[in-house]
């Protein structure tokens, strides 16, 4: 039905009068955008059966990835895109009078996720089904995704969001694949043939009900499985209150926690964590079952990858099932167990580090917990043995300890992998961080640098330079991202520069578009779109680019003579709704906004957009549009990032600290295609654990720095007196912990030079070219490819081209 645009027209028309029983004419762009949605889904059922069963046939192993967050954004056009026929369905709904872009804005972002984590989770799927490699994505079907931030007045207010408000046409409802999950209740134990086995019994089940969502590869017939967990009432449950479980069992798939970094400390986020994780895992077991008799060789075939260590769990819960319903002994159940899970973390920052009041884990969990108690004596043991007499160290290292449950430990001794996320991130884990884990188990601890699909973040999002591009050099690249390197053979022609340069002109119209639409602004697209969207954090350091800028206002209102290319400071973020600092700081960026667009001196050099509701759909207009990229944490704190791989492969030139992946996108392009200023992560380091730092020496000693920092409270921002007393007590009461006035002067001199640099267009656009032609390296494909030889031993399964049916 796609492969020709009549064909496609035909059944298009005939199965919209048949599912929204009206006529076309009638039909509404919803209804329009429903039934393609559903016409692309089906066309699609056929391989995902073949998928599975050839996974089945071939016996090869396969792979879960589990992840409390997958932040997939919209489908309907990465779906025709990785099917190829787009250019199809583009042509035949235009030939019915039908914008293919004005059906996509209908489309909900599928916002499962916060940030980075859930962002990679997705994107590495995608690079799974497009490498034919078998594997899956576990995760929660949450009914309502990341908060809608609104700006009012200044301050982000969050909505509730709605994403299943009209359905969701990609999934498929599995109830009779439902799996109970229990809580509460109690273990019973008793001795059968010699032998203690244990019962939970008493317990409140919970019905987890699979969704599932194909995703599809590339130029492959490859249709991978995302199972997506939903919390219902169990229809096996008798409940004194069956109001109150309804309610309360609902609420686990409810709410994604808006939250990075920080542990709520909720019996709810620690059901969620267990209902995904059992679910997902005896699935998992299930299937395994079919195909296979000997449980002991579950290794073998099945990889199950923790994404942090929010599916932590899943050790425990693996030993659970082997031991209880297998009935192995523990060192059996034990080995199989750690060769299956691997683990990744994502963050060194200490409020992020998860750990369980006994009290909370104890009573919800009771046979979990039984486990994770055995696992913890027998490491403490094995530690005793090692290192006998090292109290301190073994404390340390316990799993269990000051009534906690530290999930980290766990992981990284029920698992036989331990990865970070780039290069700097693996070597903090190893010599900090979780040094005394990696003395004891070097051979678990390795690297994989992050990466991104750039079948969204550039033939979706940018379908200019991708042209651009296949004019170049052809579309292999496509599906061998590391020979967009050809593209450097084009460095010194001026009409290939030429073209870079409209298609640059042309993205920037289009967000400008965007921008006047939703703040009311009009920004020139001459000026440099200099961006920072990711999500407000303090270590992500959104102050030190708003301080800037109001230095730059300052210079440019004291001296009449100073000038400046135009820039368009543009930012993007949402706060965690109790993260009253970087609330703050959003309140800050909306001030020194407000008056820097109204001033008529400034007007011309210095503009400054906050864009509300930042998300992968917004993103997706963004990142093409871009000159500058801000990735300016503080060096040691971004495990990895991968917003900066995303400006890069865009043409964006890094403005940067020598912070996570910042480092090996500076090794890829040279240091005369970046821009690199502020400390080092070791001279970041030395001052944690050295001291030596004083912030208000900074203050003291240079005038720009002070000038700004009384700004925050002298009454400059005039409808706002007391506001930013908390940011300005951070930077100077509280010794700047994140070395913003330290990196204060080298950032401003970093950005004069980009402003100097962008005046030669010539030489700007050859950078940007070369930094185009070297992300190839930053494509998940690259990533995913390492994870799976490294990591899960996984080998291509899915090898035939697509076929057209
Ligand atoms: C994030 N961590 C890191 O902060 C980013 O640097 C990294 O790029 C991404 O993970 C992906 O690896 C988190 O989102 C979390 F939840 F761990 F804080």
């Amino acid at each position: 039905m796609f492969s020709n645009k009549t064909e496609f027209k035909e059944v298009f028309l005939q199965r919209l009068e048949m599912t929204c029983g009206k006529s076309f004419k009638e039909s509404s762009k919803r209804d329009r955008y429903q039934t393609l949605g559903n016409m692309i889904r089906e066309y699609v059922s056929s391989n995902w059966i073949k998928t599975n069963e050839k996974y089945r046939s071939a016996k090869e192993k396969q792979v879960y990835y589990l992840s409390i967050e997958f932040l997939l954004g919209k489908l309907l056009r990465h779906n025709l895109l990785n099917l190829g026929v787009d250019q199809v369905v583009q042509e035949g709904l235009s030939e019915l009078g039908i914008n293919l872009d004005d059906l996509e804005e209908v489309e909900a972002d599928a916002a499962l996720g916060n940030g980075g984590l859930g962002r990679l989770a997705a994107c590495f799927l995608d690079s799974l089904a497009c490498l034919n490699l078998p594997g899956h994505g576990c995760g929660i079907r949450y009914k309502h995704g990341l908060f809608e931030q609104k700006i009012v007045d200044g301050y982000q207010v969050e909505l509730p969001e709605q994403w299943l408000r009209n359905g969701h046409v990609w999934e498929v409802r599995k109830a009779d694949l439902s799996i109970e999950v229990p809580f509460w209740g109690k273990v019973e134990t008793l001795e059968k043939d010699g032998r203690l086995t244990f019962r939970h019994v008493d317990a409140e089940t919970i019905t987890a009900v699979p969704y599932d969502v194909p995703v599809v590869g590339y130029n492959t017939d490859t249709v991978n499985t995302l199972r997506l967990w939903s919390a219902e009432p169990s229809p096996y449950l008798v409940h004194k209150d069956i109001m109150k479980y309804k309610r309360e069992t609902e609420a686990v798939s409810d709410f994604l926690y808006p939250d990075d970094t920080h542990d709520e400390g909720k019996i709810l986020r620690l059901k969620q964590q267990y209902f995904l994780v059992s679910a997902s895992i005896r699935s998992i077991i299930r299937a395994y079952r079919k195909q296979f008799n000997r449980i002991e060789d579950l290794h073998e075939h099945v990889g199950i990858h923790i994404n942090d260590t929010h599916p932590v769990l899943a050790i425990p819960e693996l030993m659970r099932v082997l031991l209880d319903e297998e009935n192995l002994g523990w060192e059996e159940a034990w080995h199989i167990t750690t060769q299956t899970i691997s683990y990744t973390n994502h963050t060194t920052l200490a409020e992020a580090l998860e750990k369980w009041p006994i009290r909370i884990f104890q009573p919800l969990l009771p046979r979990i917990y039984m486990i994770v108690n055995e696992i913890n004596e027998r490491f403490c043991q094995q530690l005793w043995q090692k290192y006998p007499g090292e109290w301190n160290r073994i404390e340390n290292m316990a799993i269990i300890a000051h009534d906690q449950v530290k999930m980290a430990h766990l992981a990284i001794v029920g698992s036989h992998s331990v990865n970070g996320v780039a290069e700097i991130h693996t070597e903090i884990l190893k010599k900090r961080e979780m040094n005394s884990f990696y003395q004891l188990y070097p051979e678990k601890f390795n690297n994989k640098t992050n990466g991104i699909t750039h079948r969204r973040w550039l033939l979706k999002s940018n379908p200019k330079l991708t042209n651009l591009i296949c004019e170049g050099i052809g579309d292999s690249w496509i599906s061998k991202p590391d020979q967009l390197l050809e593209l450097e053979g084009y460095q010194d022609d001026p009409a290939f520069l030429d073209q870079l340069f409209m298609v640059k002109q042309e993205n920037k119209i289009k967000l400008a578009a965007r921008i006047k639409e939703q703040t009311g602004i009009n920004v020139d697209i001459t000026s440099i779109f200099d961006i920072q969207v990711k999500r407000l954090h303090a270590y992500k350091r959104q102050l030190l680019n708003i301080l800037h800028i109001m230095y730059l206002y300052n210079r440019i209102k004291e001296d009449s003579s100073f000038t400046m290319y135009p820039r368009t400071f543009i930012f993007g973020a949402k706060a965690s709704p109790g993260y009253y600092y970087a609330k703050k700081i959003i309140k800050l960026i909306n001030s020194v906004a407000d008056k820097v667009n109204n001033d008529p001196v400034v007007r011309g050099q210095i503009r400054v957009v906050f864009l509300e509701n930042y998300r992968v759909s917004l993103a997706e207009e963004i990142f093409p549009a871009a000159d500058v990229s801000e990735q300016i944490s503080t060096a040691s704190k971004e495990a990895s990032g991968t917003g900066n791989m995303k400006f890069m492969m865009n043409g964006a030139l890094t403005v940067g600290t020598l912070d996570g992946a910042n480092i090996e996108i500076k090794e890829m392009v040279g240091d005369d295609n970046i821009f690199i200023f502020g400390l080092t992560a070791e001279e970041v380091l030395d001052y944690y654990q050295n001291g030596g730092y004083r912030s208000f020496e900074y203050y003291h000693h240079d005038k720009r720095i002070r000038t700004v920092v009384d700004q925050l409270t002298n009454g400059f921002f005039e409808d706002v007196e007391d506001e930013f007393e908390m940011i300005s007590d951070s930077l100077i009461m509280e010794n700047d912990q994140y070395f913003v006035l330290r990196d204060f002067a080298s950032y401003i001199d970093v950005q004069k030079e980009v402003g100097l640099k962008y005046k030669d267009q010539n030489q700007w656009l050859k950078m940007s070219l070369l930094n185009i032609s070297r992300s190839g390296h930053f494509s998940s494909d690259r990533t995913i490819q390492q994870y799976a030889d490294d990591i899960w031993n996984i080998r291509p399964v899915n090898k035939r081209p697509l076929t057209k049916n």
